[in-house]
């Protein structure tokens, strides 16, 4: 089972229950607020709902799995090939080896539901930055009580040579106009045994042409996917729920840079294949989501 937000209508969105990419059943209701329940809950109602029904749906229709007011939260330096990438483009890297190894993650706040482009929308890289980066990341769908209660794939698109060049200006590498991609369903956490030994691929394309290619496993991961949540939701609510993405491992290596033009696809087993173009500054990047349906909203 998945979970995909589709447009059923020009005015109401759904929540589409698939198997094997064939939609079983749909749910009236707003991803959000079905963050709301607990995940005991949530599992019976998409059950009850996935009763094998089929409404027409097309692909153009699927939405990004996010809405309302739920967050995009991420985790950094989780994996030990993203602390030697920081360390390489920063002056100040003792910071990274510091937190690699410290109890408390870093988490930093990502994107609101407007901001997250969905599948085969555009995901952009910054006018003013000259070397850019994508980053495939385990994305954990979290309720409002905490709980893990899916997962997708993320890309936290990002500026090198901004944050590379202080630290401080990390909220400007990591939050800009087409920073944050994530979907295209969300795979109940009760379907997959062991996220841990989940494998992530990420191939750019360039021309035409394989410009980059790599895989890495979640097992390589430095801390527990509870414990980046247990710190989220500290001394925090999110009623809406929250995503959070879980850091990435697939850096390319230097000069690399993305470049506008690119097309970068991200999968997952057992959650899915996330492809986006890249365009380089605001401006392509409004165009490029005012020419597809709003994916989000
Ligand atoms: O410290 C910067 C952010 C690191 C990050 O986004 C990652 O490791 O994925
Ligand atoms: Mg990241």
């Amino acid at each position: 089972m998945q979970l995909i937000r589709y447009r059923l209508s020009s005015t109401q969105t759904v929540v589409g229950i698939t198997e094997d990419g064939k939609l079983v059943g749909y749910i009236p209701a707003e991803l959000h607020t079905l963050l709301g329940l607990r995940s005991e809950e949530l599992r019976t109602r998409l059950e009850q709902a996935a009763q094998g029904q089929v409404a027409a749906f097309s692909a153009a229709e699927v939405l990004a799995p996010i809405d309302g007011d739920t967050e995009v939260w991420a985790a950094g330096v989780t994996y030990k090939r993203s602390m030697d990438a920081r360390r390489e483009e920063s002056e100040t890297p003792d910071i990274y080896s510091k937190v690699y190894a410290a109890d408390r993650p870093e988490l930093f706040f990502k994107a609101v539901a407007r901001r997250v482009s969905g599948q085969e929308q555009p995901i952009a890289v910054r006018a003013d930055s000259t070397w850019d980066v994508p980053e495939p990341e385990l994305a954990l769908v979290i309720n409002a009580h905490g709980e893990i209660v899916g997962y997708t794939v993320g890309n936290d698109v990002s500026s090198r040579s901004i944050e590379g060049e202080n630290p401080l200006y990390l909220p400007q590498a990591k939050v800009y106009a087409g920073s944050c991609a994530l979907g295209p369903a969300i795979t109940p956490a009760w379907e997959i045994t062991d996220p841990y030994s989940l494998t992530m691929y990420m191939t750019i394309e360039r021309n035409g042409e394989t410009c980059w290619t790599g895989q890495t496993s979640v097992g390589n991961l430095h801390r527990r996917l509870d414990e980046l949540v247990e710190y989220l939701y500290r001394e925090d609510d999110f009623p809406g729920g929250a995503i959070l993405c879980t850091g990435t491992a697939l850096v390319p290596e230097h000069p690399f840079t993305l470049e506008g033009g690119d097309t970068v696809n991200i999968t997952i087993d057992q959650i899915g294949t996330l492809r986006n173009l890249v365009v380089r500054g605001k401006a392509a990047y409004k165009t490029g989501r005012s020419n597809g349906a709003e994916k989000n909203e």
